[in-house]
């Protein structure tokens, strides 16, 4: 069985999610970033930490993508151009989203005070602004960044639309907003909220 270093409060919640869409057993062992318990797993402290037999395995797109190919769910097949196409969503996901929120939160208070610069997330904001309408453009196709096929970048979508409401970052459009509900009211999204 797989055991999962983390909290649901943060992307643990992207590994947990997408271990309950594919029907996988799953402990939490519950640890905070920076936790001794997170760092006897991952010397940076960071979390999540999948742990799969002997393996420790790091970062969250990296555990979810070594699970889809694995376990052949919620990923188009590596070597597809099906695939390119949907770790390019990825990709956009990462870049213009989760690592915009990620920077705002490092200058409110992850880094050491002295390091901080808040000023920047007047910038940050109006940069997830524009976030925003790119995945809206890239929603054009249907339901899911990959059509009617739901793939690990909505997983990562809907992580960050959330971490966003809770940052007040700007608010998502109608369709997205929708998009954001349709992911969000899943079984396997709940049950991964309510992991303890
Ligand atoms: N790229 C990594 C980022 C992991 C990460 O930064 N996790 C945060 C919690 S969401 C953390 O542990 N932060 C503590 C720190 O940066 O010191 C992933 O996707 O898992």
């Amino acid at each position: 069985m797989y055991k999962v270093v983390g909290t649901t409060k943060n992307r643990t919640l992207r590994v947990l999610w997408m271990l309950e869409e594919l029907g996988q057993q799953y402990t939490l062992v519950s640890a905070g970033a920076r936790s001794d318990e997170a760092t006897s797993h991952n010397p940076t402290g960071k979390v999540p930490v999948l742990l799969d037999g002997d393996a420790k395995l790091t970062d969250s797109t990296a555990i979810m993508t070594y699970l889809g190919d694995k376990h052949g769910g919620l990923t188009h097949r590596a070597g597809t151009r099906d695939r390119a196409r949907q770790d390019g969503h990825t990709q956009f996901v990462l870049d213009e989203m989760d690592a915009v929120l990620w920077t705002a939160a490092r200058h409110t208070f992850v880094l050491p005070e002295e390091h901080r610069v808040p000023q920047v997330k007047h910038s940050l904001r109006w940069e997830f602004q524009r976030s925003l309408d790119r995945l809206d453009t890239r929603l054009s196709e249907g339901s899911f960044l990959m059509g009617t096929f739901m793939t690990i970048p909505d997983i990562i979508a809907a992580h960050c639309l959330r971490w966003a409401r809770n940052a007040k970052f700007p608010e998502p459009s109608e369709n997205l907003k929708a998009y954001f509900d349709r992911l969000t009211s899943r079984a396997a999204f709940l049950r991964a909220s309510n992991a303890e």
